[in-house]
């Protein structure tokens, strides 16, 4: 089924300039931008973003951290774009991510891990309409 999914490169990935090798994975797997900003999130935006995780010990951090410097926010489009992106950046603690995915070839710690992406359509729609307007994404 053709899917769109929330992407952010974080403020790690855009300072380390990685974003453009990020996103030619993308294109080169056969997936497609749909919608790209380089922008900085606000606290509000961050709180909405992360808030299955507002009574977690690291919560505080997760916000600090997305809203430090700027992040890439994308939609990516493409068949079952959610599951494949997600497979594409490998598990969330850098120590478990396989080499050959995202978080496997860049990150080291779980903090700074590169890249977010949505965990489900329902994840999708919602982060999507934190970052984007109907007329940004085409
Ligand atoms: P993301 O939301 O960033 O795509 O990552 P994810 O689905 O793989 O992981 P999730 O459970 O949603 O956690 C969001 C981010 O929180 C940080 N985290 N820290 N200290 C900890 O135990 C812990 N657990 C998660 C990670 O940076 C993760 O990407
Ligand atoms: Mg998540």
């Amino acid at each position: 089924m053709l899917e769109n999914t929330l992407v952010l490169l974080k403020p790690d990935a855009v300072k380390r300039s990685i974003s453009g090798e990020i996103i030619a994975r993308f294109e080169r797997r056969g997936l497609t931008v749909a919608a790209m900003k380089l922008m900085k999130v606000s606290r509000e935006q961050a709180k909405k973003h992360y808030d299955e995780h507002r009574e977690k010990p690291f919560f505080g951090e997760l916000v600090d951290f997305i809203t430090s410097s700027p992040v890439v926010a994308m939609v990516i489009r493409g068949e079952n774009a959610v599951k494949m992106v997600r497979s594409m950046m490998g598990a969330t603690n850098p120590l478990d991510s396989a080499p050959g995915t995202i978080r496997g070839d860049y990150a080291t710690e779980m903090s700074k891990n590169v890249i977010h992406g949505s965990d489900s359509p329902a994840s999708a729609e919602r982060e999507m309409n934190i970052f984007f307007t109907k007329d940004e994404i085409f």
